[in-house]
């Protein structure tokens, strides 16, 4: 009896003992969070760009489609034998089928990692949209990334051009202060329609669990792939600050009529660009690339016109592959270490750098990277070449980060009991031995996240070769993560537009 009292006693006292800890130190890092938002908020506020008068001018371009949102796991419950969709290669991925689909599908979800995909199906297409729309929480958006990215400039205060052909309906989703080219669409125009399947962390779809909250993205789109708002778009006439080219992922794995088709409307593209005055500064904003022949597309006519650079994680992982071995890669890791990321970044910036510098001489009209932004689900990379005209980086990152809780959770108020803090407190700066660091001037350190001052800021050396090096600057901005996922549709355009509109 007596043993038993004493066991009840100091089994109840660890009890109590770890309940008091665990609100002890919940409420620790509630606070701890809230000092850091706190700080966040004020870097974001602490800027002096947008006057009433002075509104920077952006063009964003290219396209746009109405967006069909569905929960996957609501949708596609699926129940058979998933073993029969296994998949076979990463690169075995084009869609003609409804089972190409789940395997397609499937991959992606496994591994949290986003994807946008086309199927040259009509018939499947629209049996999948159908699906998706008898389920009562379908919901409709204008989509596309530049109508996201303009609508997100114009809400901090930009005047907008949107190069894109959309139908009059559409239209009506976009603020009035909003420019679009001028289009008259026919009578039988139809807006492309993407379909949207959204999962949180921990959704379950057969055996797979979700890492991560991420969407995978079908379509049948056959506007976009032609970039039929190329030719209505005049950029200096609209004399911008800032011109973004986006949406050109919509050009993957589509089956042109001849193969050079792709390779002329992006010559076009780079016509765009270069033909851009001098003074405006050109983003480009990266996408999940599955085919490599579009990625030496874009590294001959697209990146190297660009001051600037936005992608996510698998984006960066990718881009350094095709760089370094010519070869696609598809499945980097959904919540990278700080260390890796900023390796691959060098990597990226080093290896575009030196091309610049070995093609100049032929083309006047190259431009070099000189920002290059990356973001992911804990943190926000941002660099900064010192002799650029990139302004406030430190606000920038911050304001991104906030931006990427406030997109996620869907909400203006930062909640920071909703909020979970993924990055540690610290973080070397590469995960490379000094053996495979061929940069003398790079010696790793560890940076510390302090309380009250979120966003530490660096200055590095990099080498681009034997003679030549560049000075940059580097800011990290940890993301406070949305704890309940609510949309991961356009995350990454509003936060790449929100640590623009600071920069410029
Ligand atoms: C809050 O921040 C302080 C100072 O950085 C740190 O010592 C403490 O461990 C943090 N608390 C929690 C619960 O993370
Ligand atoms: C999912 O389940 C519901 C209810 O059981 C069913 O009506 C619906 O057709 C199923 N969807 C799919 C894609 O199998
Ligand atoms: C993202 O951008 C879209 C378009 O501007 C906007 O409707 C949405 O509210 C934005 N999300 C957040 C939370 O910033
Ligand atoms: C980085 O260099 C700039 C000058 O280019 C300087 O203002 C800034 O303080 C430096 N940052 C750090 C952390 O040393
Ligand atoms: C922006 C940038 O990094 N430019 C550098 C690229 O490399 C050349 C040659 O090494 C430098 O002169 C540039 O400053």
């Amino acid at each position: 009896m007596g043993t038993f009292f004493k066991y009840f006693a100091i089994a109840s006292f660890v009890a109590l003992f770890s309940i008091i800890f665990q609100a002890y130190h919940e409420s620790g890092s509630l606070q701890n969070i809230t000092f850091q938002l706190q700080a966040l908020v004020q870097l974001e506020s602490n800027h002096n760009i947008i006057s009433k008068d002075d509104k920077p001018r952006v063009v964003v371009a290219y396209g746009s489609c109405s967006d069909l949102t569905v929960r996957a796991v609501d949708v596609l419950n699926y129940t058979g034998n998933l073993k029969d969709f296994q998949v076979r290669d990463e690169s075995d991925d084009e869609i003609h089928t409804f089972e190409d689909f789940m395997r397609s599908f499937m991959y992606y979800f496994s591994k949290g990692a986003a994807a946008e995909r086309y199927t040259p199906n009509k018939e499947l297409f629209r049996n999948i949209v159908a699906i998706a729309k008898k389920h009562s929480s379908h919901r409709w958006d204008l989509g596309g990334n530049a109508p996201v990215m303009g609508k997100r400039f114009h809400l901090e205060g930009a005047q907008v051009l949107i190069a894109s052909t959309m139908s009059v309906k559409q239209r009506t989703h976009l603020d009035k202060g909003i420019d679009v080219v001028d289009f008259i669409p026919s009578e039988d125009f139809v807006d492309d329609i993407h379909l949207i399947f959204e999962y949180k962390t921990g959704d379950k779809f057969g055996d797979h669990l979700a890492p991560r909250a991420n969407r995978y993205i079908i379509h049948n789109d056959e506007n976009n792939p032609m970039i039929t708002s190329l030719e209505l778009l005049n950029v200096n006439k609209y004399n911008p600050k800032l011109f973004v080219v986006s949406g050109l992922q919509m050009l993957d794995n589509f089956p042109f009529k001849s193969p050079s088709v792709r390779k002329e409307r992006l010559q076009g593209v780079k016509k765009q660009m270069t033909e851009s005055h001098p003074d405006t500064l050109i983003h480009f904003e990266m996408a999940s690339f599955v085919e490599i022949e579009l990625m030496t597309d874009l590294l001959e006519n697209v990146i190297p016109y660009a001051d600037s650079l936005g992608m996510n994680e698998q984006e960066v992982d990718n881009l350094m592959h095709v760089l370094e071995t010519g070869k696609i890669s598809l499945s980097a890791d959904s919540n990278p270490r700080v260390a890796t990321t900023l390796d691959q970044m060098r990597k990226v910036f080093k290896i575009l750098n030196r091309s610049y510098y070995e093609h100049r001489k032929n083309d006047v009209k190259l431009r070099m990277i000189s920002r290059i932004h990356i973001h992911t689900l804990a943190f926000q990379l941002m660099m900064n070449v010192k002799a650029s005209n990139w302004k406030n980086i430190k606000n920038a990152a911050a304001k991104s980060s906030l931006t990427a809780h406030r997109h996620v959770c869907q909400t203006s108020y930062v909640n920071p009991e909703n909020t979970i803090l993924v990055l540690d407190d610290s973080f070397a700066t590469s995960a490379e031995t000094p053996a495979q660091n061929t940069d003398k001037d790079m010696r790793p350190k560890r940076i510390e996240i302090k309380l009250g001052d979120p966003v530490p800021c660096w200055n590095e050396t990099i080498s681009v070769d034997e003679i030549h090096s560049v000075d940059v600057e580097i800011c990290l901005s940890p993301v406070l993560v949305c704890r309940e996922a609510r949309k991961t549709v356009g995350a990454g355009d509003n936060i790449s537009a929100a640590g623009l509109i600071l920069q410029i």
